[in-house]
């Protein structure tokens, strides 16, 4: 999955890929480069950013998602609010990838149910203005497992098929980076989570995160920049998919593509 987040303010890529041409142009190179998947985002979810008006965020969006799925591509949706995801579905989006998990947007399981489609949900415990408050576990993998569990239970009884659940861990939401390492250390123990449809498929967002710019940097007030974390990514992204994670996303594509391809074939030797 290739990231674009149509923000002139995100951690990662901000301000890149705000002009609606620069990032349709970003999204066909992604999928050249081997995504399958082009995630479209309109509002920054980097630790301590303050909302955006739904009136903002479909403005973001909807030129980029329109153009890139008219010519074919699978669009995903990157929002907590369910009338930014409607609108996206109907210019073409195939999946929406929820951070909030349903939890920011009550109107948003019920959404999800009727529109039958692939639906990511994210661990998280509150908006990112003030989300590392909550960054508060005695066992990070046995918490998120009971809340990602807890999300599961509420959004199938409101009518969301678990078949189409995707689960993601929430890496740096609410998570200081020992937490984030806790969890990519134990993905399978996230994909059996104990209910109904398990194993899920789980969606893994590490891409040049603050967890791995600062294991890189020279010291704890001098990480390694965003942007020349992507050959770290890419380390990722091979050691989750060879434990069977579904999905990463990531801003760099091409690297990341191979890493897949390559824990592909290790699979299969492994399961010959
Ligand atoms: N991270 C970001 C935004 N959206 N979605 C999912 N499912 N998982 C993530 O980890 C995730 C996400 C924030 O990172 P960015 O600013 O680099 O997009």
């Amino acid at each position: 999955m290739g990231v674009i987040n149509v923000t002139p303010d995100s951690f990662s890529d901000g301000g890149q890929w705000f002009c609606a041409d620069d990032a349709i142009a970003h999204g066909l190179e992604m999928a050249r480069s081997g995504a399958d998947i082009i995630d479209v985002g309109g509002e920054s979810t980097r630790p301590g950013a303050v909302r955006i008006s739904q009136a903002e965020e479909l403005r973001r969006i909807v030129p980029v998602v329109t153009a890139l799925a008219q010519v074919g591509l699978v669009v995903s949706i990157d929002t907590m609010r369910a009338p930014v995801a409607e609108v996206a579905i109907g210019a073409g989006a195939k999946l929406v990838n929820d951070v909030s998990g349903g939890l920011a947007d009550e109107g948003m399981a019920a959404l999800i149910a009727s529109a039958k489609v692939p639906y990511v949900v994210m661990h998280w415990r509150g908006h990112s203005v003030d989300m590392q408050s909550r960054a508060v576990y005695a066992d990070v993998v046995g918490e998120v497992v009971a809340e990602l569990a807890q999300r599961v239970r509420a959004l199938t009884a409101a009518g969301v098929d678990p078949e189409l659940m995707i689960l993601d861990p929430g890496l740096g939401f609410a998570k200081l980076p020992a937490h984030s390492w806790a969890l990519l250390s134990r993905l399978p123990e996230i994909s059996r989570l104990p209910c109904p449809g398990a194993p899920f498929p789980l969606l893994v967002g590490a891409s040049r995160k603050g967890f791995i710019a600062r294991l890189l940097g020279e010291s704890a007030e001098h990480p390694r920049p965003f942007d020349e974390c992507d050959d770290a990514t890419v380390a990722l992204t091979a050691l989750a998919a060879v434990t069977g994670t579904w999905c990463v996303r990531v801003h760099a594509v091409p690297g990341n593509a191979d890493a897949v391809k390559i824990a592909a074939r290790w699979r299969q030797e492994l399961s010959s």
